[in-house]
């Protein structure tokens, strides 16, 4: 798993002091306290996010204050309160104590907030220590400092985007050309034994777009009931947004068939299950078939018709020559884009 990672220090607002004064005005004789309260000083607040997808803005910006409150006035008026500053961190954040290493809290669903450094109270002027026997009171309160914490915020990158087919099919040699990602490849099954993920750039600043694809272990029929390395693993891409799934169009896969391959391993994403919920049946597919450097034909036909009929994207690559790929690339940009980008 790739994680993100920033630490931050965070100090809110100092609350305003309370103010020692009397009222003084013609013909009001020992006008009696008139000292306002101080203003709260202003919280930190953090608050989750859809708009953004890593912690890289606190990398160069690890301070944030809230603003202090205001002092107390005469005739009784009280300080303004400070204003409050929001952090935004990416859904799936979770937030800990630097000093103690203690899970503060996980932002899970977008506008989740909390106050993670709380303003100082202001402080009482003089107005409010005034009794029956002490009517001129001198008395008033400093505004409390506002509270000062330290935290980590780690962040999971989650897959964007999910690689799905038969071992050998090809997912490990096209993460490795899309992205920095160095997974092992090789002409045997179940060369990958856990998820790989892969950073994808497409585009120049400012237009650039980047998402995160996950490879993982290949599939067998079977699978579900713990044939090859099982399903566990597809838990890894439960979250993503949309399927690739990579069919070997050429003879090296053994079977005669890439439309029946294609069948058996949609049969398998459907039964798999975590809990009572099927998340990967109903997702959004490509069909890719793959090694067309060395297709066979009539596979490469089939599969083609057969993604057609199903009206499902279909794409055609060959790692060797890099025919498709920045199409694919490209088109999984289109994909993910989401409608508040357009704007
Ligand atoms: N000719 C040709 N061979 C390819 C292409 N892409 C991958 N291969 C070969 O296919 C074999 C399997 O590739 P991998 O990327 O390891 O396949 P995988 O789907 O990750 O396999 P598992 O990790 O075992 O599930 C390797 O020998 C690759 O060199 C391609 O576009 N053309
Ligand atoms: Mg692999």
């Amino acid at each position: 798993m790739f994680i993100d990672e920033a630490k931050i220090r965070v100090k809110a607002g100092d609350g305003g002091n309370g103010c020692m004064a009397f009222r003084r005005e013609k013909f009001v004789p020992r006008g009696g306290p008139s000292g306002g309260d101080g203003g709260r000083g202003g919280d930190v607040v953090m608050e989750a996010s859809q708009s953004h997808n890593t912690l890289i803005h606190f990398r160069y910006n690890p301070e944030h204050k809230g603003q202090r409150g205001q002092h107390g006035m005469g005739s009784n008026c009280s300080g303004f309160d400070g204003d409050s500053v929001i952090l935004k961190v990416p859904v799936g954040t979770s937030l800990f104590d630097q000093e103690t290493g203690e899970l503060v809290h996980d932002f899970q669903t977008p506008g989740d907030r909390l106050v993670i450094a709380k303003g100082g109270r202001g402080g009482r002027g003089n107005q409010h220590f005034a009794t029956s026997t002490h009517q001129a009171p001198r008395e008033h309160e400093l505004g409390r400092p506002g509270e000062e914490r330290n935290y980590r915020l780690e962040l999971k990158l989650l897959a964007d985007v999910g690689l799905v087919g038969y071992p050998n099919a090809g997912k490990s040699t096209l993460i490795s050309v899309i992205s920095a990602a160095k997974p092992k490849i090789a002409d045997y099954p179940f060369t990958t034994l856990e998820p790989n993920l892969g950073v994808v750039t497409v585009g120049e600043e400012p237009d650039q777009q980047s998402y995160v694809v996950a490879d993982v272990p290949g599939l067998i029929e079977g699978a579900h009931l713990g044939q090859g390395l099982g399903t566990q693993f597809l838990r890894h891409i439960e979250r993503t947004k949309v399927l690739v799934h990579l069919v070997d169009v050429s003879d090296a896969s053994g079977r005669p068939d890439a439309v029946e391959d294609f069948k058996v391993i949609n049969n398998e994403l459907a039964s798999f299950y975590s809990g009572d919920e099927n998340l990967l049946a109903g997702k959004p597919m490509i069909v890719c078939a793959t090694k067309i450097d060395a297709a066979n034909p009539e596979k490469l036909k089939k599969l083609a018709a057969h993604a057609k009929r199903r009206k499902l994207e279909f794409h055609a690559i060959s790692a060797v020559t890099g025919q498709g790929i920045d199409d694919l690339k490209w088109s999984l940009a289109r994909h993910l884009r989401r409608p508040e980008d357009e704007a």
